[in-house]
């Protein structure tokens, strides 16, 4: 019996122990929707991947099974349904991650870019992570070690964690305008007239622990002392950072934890000190999956200010997108479609600086496509069909930035003001 005493506390123990060891482990389960089943898995901020007709797909940890267990919601668990032969296919072409960046390969790559192109290109790191990795910007622009009078525009990759596609985009961007600079006219006029910033990796410490340590990671590594790990990075930017908790968690557990206060991440820091140094006229955020093109706000489906002018420049980069390889792309302001969030780079881009920005969730389109995973082939593809996209929008802030349109203020956005639009037409 005393045994028995000694050993309740200790099984206890044992079994927090595990709990607190496995509580990064997650499953992907399925539940079956209704209202009430939406409304629950909305106030507990799970993260979902997907839904469809009458099913939600949830990524949920050992906390969450709890919980759902607590509602009497009935799941299934369906990992192993999802652990897909593109897993297995990214390990095929050598490199930690096959054909993706891992951090050292990114620093080896756009350090080479700028011995390549010594002109052109200029890396910086802006900043450290939790884990003292460099955060890496490339800077790509003619005299390229001088401050000129250009057209700023930002390309971030990689909050995520698990969004590998999301380094790539951005990376093949930098590359594209230096491999071509000399032999393409256009591209020489973009590169002369304006400044690219790239920052293809905001999250190296989560990128590496995707890699080898648990695939589906998503926050960064802070240790919250108190056995989690990690804050959301697109929670933790400081405008309207939690505003409510839909979409946004103040549960150091939740794949969506915002953090203790705004900004309190050295890499959301980091993007805070070097944009508020520029003056940048434009902003886009790669992130995956889903293929849609989302501006803000996302804390609120009000309109900003900027929604026709973003609406119209979405509209035409979706076009721009299919037409390359006939992917559909939708936009729409985040928080009228996707779902409400508060703590994102977007919000924040728009509501300090009040320029245009946008968050591209690229490919796939759904979690049976793939999810977060996109084979190495597609990796080419993906890029390419996302290079006018963002070619356009760099012409944008030129034509709209140029020392010749000096008389542009910020707020006068020309034929975009005057364009009245149907916010009920999706
Ligand atoms: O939730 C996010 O941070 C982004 N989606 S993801 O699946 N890549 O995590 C979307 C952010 C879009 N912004 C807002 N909805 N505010
Ligand atoms: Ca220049
Ligand atoms: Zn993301």
């Amino acid at each position: 019996m005393k045994k028995l005493i000694i050993l309740f506390p200790l099984i206890l123990l044992i079994n927090l122990v595990l709990l607190a060891e496995f509580s990064e482990e997650k499953e992907i389960i399925r539940v079956k929707k209704d209202s009430e089943v939406v409304q629950t898995i909305m106030d507990m901020n799970m993260d979902i991947l997907w839904q469809k007709q009458d099913q939600i797909f949830i990524l949920a940890g050992v906390k969450d099974l709890i919980k759902l267990e607590n509602t009497g919601i009935a799941y299934s668990i369906e990992s192993e349904n999802f652990s897909g032969s593109e897993d297995r296919d990214i390990f095929s072409q050598g490199g930690v991650n096959g054909a993706y960046h891992s951090y050292l390969e990114l620093e080896h790559d756009l350090f080479l870019l700028e011995h390549l192109y010594p002109q052109l290109a200029k890396v910086e790191i802006i900043g450290n992570s939790h884990e003292q990795r460099h955060i890496y910007a490339i800077k790509i622009s003619d005299h390229v070690l001088q401050q000129e009078n250009e057209a700023q525009i930002i390309f971030l990759g990689c909050h995520h964690a698990r969004e590998w596609i999301s380094v790539e985009v951005p990376y093949l961007l930098g590359k594209y305008l230096l491999e071509n600079y000399q032999s393409d006219s256009d591209i020489k006029k973009l590169v002369n007239q304006s400044e690219v910033w790239i920052i293809p990796m905001v999250n190296p410490d989560g990128l590496v622990y995707s890699i080898y340590f648990y695939r589906y990671w998503r926050k960064n590594r802070r240790n919250n002392n108190d056995g989690t790990y990690g804050v959301d990075l697109n929670r933790n930017y400081g405008y309207k950072w939690g505003n409510d908790n839909i979409g946004s968690s103040p549960d150091p557990f939740s794949s969506l934890y915002r953090g203790p206060y705004a900004f309190s991440e050295p890499e959301t820091k980091a993007i805070r000190d070097f944009m508020t140094g520029k003056n940048f006229k434009a902003l886009v955020s790669y992130h995956n999956y889903s293929q849609i093109i989302i501006y803000p706000w996302g804390y609120t489906n009000k309109p900003s200010h900027l929604d026709n002018l973003m609406h119209c420049l979405s509209e035409k980069m979706s076009n721009l997108i299919q037409g390359v390889n006939g992917n559909v792309y939708g936009y729409s302001q985040a928080g009228d479609s996707l779902y409400l969030t508060n703590g994102d780079t977007t919000d924040w881009s728009l509501g300090v600086f009040g320029i245009p920005s946008f968050t591209i969730e690229l490919p796939p389109a759904d979690i049976l496509s793939g999810a977060f995973y996109n084979s190495e082939i597609n990796i080419t593809p993906i890029f390419q069909e996302n290079l006018p996209a963002a070619l356009y929008l760099i012409k944008w802030v030129i034509k709209h930035y140029s020392q010749e349109n000096t008389q542009d203020s910020p707020k006068n956005f020309g034929q975009y003001d005057h364009k009245s639009r149907d916010r009920s037409r999706k």
